[in-house]
């Protein structure tokens, strides 16, 4: 059991299992790992589909010819095993030139080059059927306040966006771009740090409605946010476009843990969400397996990641349908908080009418700890 389908929709970044495992300290631990093989053995694990940069695919500075036979054997392995491609996006933070952001660097000519190097991988990502197009601007950002104007960088990031919708209307590709927040990491301070920065800046934008978020687990938390929170409410803003599901613990660098590994609670909660909050989309793992891996350790981790949101979600179906839990709700009145605070044909006059006994409401107990609690009981496996 826990063995993942196709309509469990569960996706993988090509930087994720082939994440070599370089970091600021260590060198590249594991081979360079073939997009054709990645592809066979995601399927074998039951994946739904593969994401990719365009650099995770095709070399930066390859010819076209050389792109054209990648692309030839990338999609031979996608037709050979159905894998679909649901989401792509654009690396704008390898290359030396990115050293001061794509889309917002002080250099007006990188950022001419980075809008085309997205412009020219959304025709790809359209052509190979993606519907989501996802930007995480991971350079944009500053390590010094001197160094940047704000005002002008979140300027030509609204340009970048505005031109990049409207080329996509233009071409009448059916692609819808979703930001990716994250504090820092690589810059010091990063643009749009939180998801609710990011879904304040997508309503100065001429297309909002073109741009939702990607939220990713071990962003939100590297901030020290609560994670469920911010994805419900992207959700209740219309605007969870995508998602990247992986671990992380507390406030502290990029772990990019795999799924469950981490803060397990607010796993748990995430999962509860997303089952039952309205979300269809891929859940696509955006993690690191460790350096401690070998290849074998790399699709262990892969396959611990779908795993453990299996299982999450049978816990979560498990407690949604205890009868104990049921009357925990109501005892802690949370359907209440759905009936709207003015009943219809009500108005303020019936408010001001009203009298409430202080002293008797201010006794009231919510009775969440015995809520949370039949939640940890069904998280540990004893109820
Ligand atoms: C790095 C980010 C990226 C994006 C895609 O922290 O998670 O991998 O998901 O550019």
């Amino acid at each position: 059991d826990y063995q993942p389908a196709r309509e469990d929709k569960f996706t993988f970044g090509l930087w994720t299992v082939g994440w070599r495992g370089v970091n600021t300290f260590g060198e590249p631990v594991r081979p360079v790992l073939d997009a054709v093989e990645a592809v066979r053995r995601l399927s074998d694990l039951g994946a739904y589909g593969v994401t990719f940069h365009d650099d995770d695919l095709i070399p930066p500075g390859s010819d076209a010819s050389t792109r054209e036979q990648i692309l030839k054997r990338f999609r031979g392995a996608l037709e050979d095993t159905g894998l679909a491609v649901p989401m792509v996006t654009t690396n704008l933070f390898s290359h030396p030139v990115f050293r001061d952001g794509g889309f917002t660097s002080n250099s007006r000519d990188v950022r001419r080059y980075a809008l085309r190097k997205v412009i020219r991988n959304i025709d790809l990502a359209a052509e190979m059927g993606a519907e989501t197009y996802v930007c995480w601007n991971g350079q944009d950002g500053a390590e010094t306040e001197a160094g940047k104007n704000d005002r002008a960088q979140l300027d030509r990031l609204r340009e970048a966006f505005n031109i990049l919708s409207d080329y996509v209307r233009e071409q009448g590709y059916g692609l819808r771009f979703a930001l990716e927040p994250k504090p820092n990491e690589p810059r010091g301070d990063v643009l749009l740090p939180t998801v609710g920065h990011a879904l304040a800046f997508i309503n100065e934008l001429d297309h909002p409605e073109m741009v939702g978020v990607n939220p990713e687990v071990g962003h939100e938390q590297m901030a020290g946010l609560n994670f469920a929170h911010g994805v419900a409410q992207a959700l209740w803003h219309d605007k969870l476009y995508h998602i990247d599901l992986n671990g992380q613990r507390g406030v502290k660098y990029d772990q990019d843990l795999r799924f469950g590994a981490g803060d397990l609670k607010e796993a748990f909660f995430l999962v509860d969400l997303l089952e039952n909050g309205g979300y269809t989309g891929p859940r696509h793992f955006d993690f690191k397996p460790p350096r401690t891996e070998d290849m074998e350790g790399v699709w262990a981790s892969a396959e611990g990641c779908m795993r453990n949101y299996l299982i999450l979600r049978e816990k979560s179906k498990a407690f949604r349908a205890d009868p104990e839990v049921r009357a925990a709700l109501d005892a802690s009145r949370v359907g209440e908080l759905s009936v709207p605070t003015l009943g219809e044909g009500e108005s303020v006059a019936d408010l001001l009418g009203e009298e409430l006994d202080l002293s008797a409401v201010g006794e009231r107990g919510y009775g969440f700890e015995r809520l949370d609690q039949l939640a940890l009981d069904h998280l540990m496996g004893v109820r």
